[in-house]
């Protein structure tokens, strides 16, 4: 009998090229519990976004639904345009740290501010995978990549909080170790307008672990570890570079762009 999920997937680009271990699947598959849990059974009414890297490929080849794979850092202002010409679609869009918060970080912030009815899911590795981890600017300080042999000396961006306070309606970071956590964000920001990020913080078997010499089968323990909920942190304290903040960042419901240009009075 075939898993009920298979049914939003591409079944010809099976097995995914994902390493083994990467987090991409899980992402992948938290994503469509989300739908399956919704009873969302197709995805025609979604069209999923997608730029360069690793992460880039969940959507596309994938997700059995649109798809558009684009340039390496320009998926928010294709997904944009898209939601403009075909404001009836629910565009997605999934890509990594470097794709979304490097290259395509101006992108980012001014989708947030305008509060663009676009989901965002930004799976962060810390590094440029697909091309050899290379320091990205979620890269933890100290972290070695191969372009930091002797520890990244630049302090790293925290994605969510730069895009809740560009004006995004929904933000939230999890890690791949909290799941259920993770399958819950999606479902609420499916059912959200405007703008909603969720960052995923995920292991690069391939690349990262290796270099920190932790093995693929302790890196689930290593972020459940490392990760201190928000409610614990307080605004501009000292947070220690080993540590990820997860939870909810912000949710409201600020008018958004696309129900702003709906009650636009054309003179
Ligand atoms: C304009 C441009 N610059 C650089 C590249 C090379 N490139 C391809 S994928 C990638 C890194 C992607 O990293 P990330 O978005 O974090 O995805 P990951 O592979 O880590 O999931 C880079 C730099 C490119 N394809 N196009
Ligand atoms: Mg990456």
């Amino acid at each position: 009998m075939k898993h009920p999920l298979v049914k939003y997937l591409r079944e010809e680009h099976l097995p995914t090229i994902f390493c083994p271990g990467c987090g991409d699947g899980i992402v992948m598959k938290a994503l469509f519990m989300a739908f399956d849990e919704l009873g969302i059974e197709k995805l025609d009414k979604y069209i999923f976004v997608s730029g360069i890297g690793c992460a880039a490929w969940i959507p596309s080849p994938h997700i059995k639904a649109d798809t558009v794979h684009t340039l390496h850092g320009r998926a928010i202002p294709i997904a944009t345009g898209i939601k403009l010409a075909r404001p009836d679609l629910e565009v997605i869009v999934v890509g990594g740290d470097g794709d979304i918060a490097g290259i395509g970080g101006n992108h980012l912030l001014h989708a947030a501010r305008r509060n663009m009815d676009i989901m965002t899911i930004m799976v962060n590795n810390l590094v440029y995978g697909m091309t050899g981890g290379q320091l990205a600017p979620t890269t933890p300080i100290g972290f070695k990549t191969s372009t930091t042999p002797y520890g990244n000396i630049e302090y790293p961006l925290d994605t969510c909080m730069v895009v809740a306070s560009a004006g995004a309606n929904y933000v939230a970071r999890w890690t791949v170790a909290h799941f259920k956590q993770l399958k819950d964000s999606f479902k609420k920001a499916l059912h959200k307008k405007g703008f909603r990020f969720i960052e995923v913080v995920a292991q690069c078997t391939s690349r990262v672990t290796n270099r920190m010499g932790i093995p693929p089968s302790h890196y689930m323990k290593e972020l459940l570890r490392k990760s201190i909920n928000i409610s614990k942190v307080e605004f501009g304290s000292q947070i220690h570079d080993d540590q990820i903040i997860i939870g909810e960042y912000i949710d409201r419901d600020r008018e958004s762009y696309i129900e702003l240009m709906a009650r636009m009075e054309v003179k």
